[in-house]
């Protein structure tokens, strides 16, 4: 069967003209620094945040875990959303390979504020952990895709420096912040230390991601991928991806935008369903079935049945996301498949 694929946006399979970029690249050794594709992969990201340098990790969560292990010491402490992803979806990294201490706060939408989290911060006298970082993630995968405000994070800056702490971005689709709000990326950078960000999620490329910051930074950065295992070898044939996605398919996530809000609108008329519209911001759908009494799981294996895949979120929802590789006629179909299920 054909499934209409809405799991994630990573699904996505790389185009001919992005295949043709992987074929023709020229690359080198990229552990002596030889590749000339990553080379121009990384310019070209740093260039784009505003920043001196960046460096190509192979996964999301190499990039978080290199940039927190680059920004903190053992024993320190994170201080972030308690629906994060580096919390919930790294597989306690931050603990086993960084040592750090976790403090969640409970944001809204995954958004916290200065005044949340000043009370929190702690200095490190003889009994208590010193706080280190303060990562944000934007967009916010669980909380749907949603955005966060650029006051917000220049708030979140001034406190940080006024107490010497590190704050992390997690932007895995701060692309699609970025699209949906006119934002350029260098404006959400400017108040981070670090910034992770994906080529592999909206963008099309089949992996891939980099962490963007300051020279010595990432020359620390550089040294932590080393220890995780990241050091690659000729991999400017997956640079070129990357760079054939930054270059083609950054603008165009506002039809997964406008895609993702023709599905939430129209499920969110389904009785048996809750959606919250204002959480729709980007290309993510949460779908609340806690009113229907079913097992997501087979709500999921029903949508499969009829050719649509999605995934559990929880115990009571269901993860619906948008990207290149689906249509508004596949969104039309999705809408048609949820009723059935639903209204039968
Ligand atoms: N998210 C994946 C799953 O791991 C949940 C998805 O399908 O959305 N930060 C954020 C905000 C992410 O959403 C993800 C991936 C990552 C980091 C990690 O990226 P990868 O999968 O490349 O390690």
């Amino acid at each position: 069967m054909q499934y209409i694929d809405l799991r994630s946006d990573t699904v996505t399979r790389p185009s001919e003209a992005m295949r043709n970029a992987i074929a023709s690249a020229e690359v080198g050794d990229d552990v002596f620094g030889d590749d000339p594709t990553v080379i121009r992969l990384e310019r070209k990201v740093a260039e784009m945040f505003g920043k001196e340098a960046a460096l190509f990790v192979p996964s999301g969560t190499m990039g978080n875990q290199v940039a927190i292990r680059s920004l903190a010491q053992p024993g320190e402490e994170i201080i972030c959303d308690e629906g994060c992803h580096i919390f919930n979806y790294e597989a306690a990294a931050g603990a086993a390979l960084s040592g750090l201490l976790f403090h969640v706060v409970r944001g809204v939408r995954g958004v916290f504020t200065a005044a949340d989290i000043a009370p929190l911060l702690r200095g490190g006298d003889l009994h208590s952990p010193r706080t280190g970082i303060i990562a944000i993630e934007n967009t916010h995968n669980r909380a749907g895709g949603t955005i966060f405000p650029i006051d917000g994070m220049q708030s979140l800056r001034e406190l940080a420096d006024e107490n010497r702490v590190a704050i992390h971005l997690d932007g895995a689709r701060i692309w699609n912040a970025h699209v949906a709000t006119g934002i350029p990326l260098s404006d959400y950078a400017q108040f981070a230390d670090t910034i992770n960000v994906c080529f592999s999620k909206g963008l099309g490329a089949p992996i891939g991601s980099a962490v963007v910051a300051d020279r010595d930074l990432i020359a620390i950065a550089r040294r932590n991928r080393k220890m995780f295992g990241g050091g690659m070898r000729q991999v400017g044939i997956l640079a070129a991806a990357a760079v054939y996605a930054l270059d083609h398919n950054i603008a165009r996530l506002a039809e997964d935008h406008d895609n993702a809000w023709y599905l939430a609108e129209s499920l969110s008329e389904i009785e048996e369903v809750y959606i919250d519209l204002d959480s729709v911001q980007t290309n993510i759908v949460v779908i609340g079935i806690e009113k229907s009494g079913r097992e997501v799981s087979d709500v999921v294996a029903a949508l499969k049945e009829k050719g649509v895949l999605a995934v559990g979120f929880g115990r009571h929802k269901i993860r619906c996301v948008t990207h290149m590789d689906v249509n508004r006629e596949d969104i039309a179909e999705a809408i048609r498949v949820f009723r059935e299920v639903f209204e039968s």
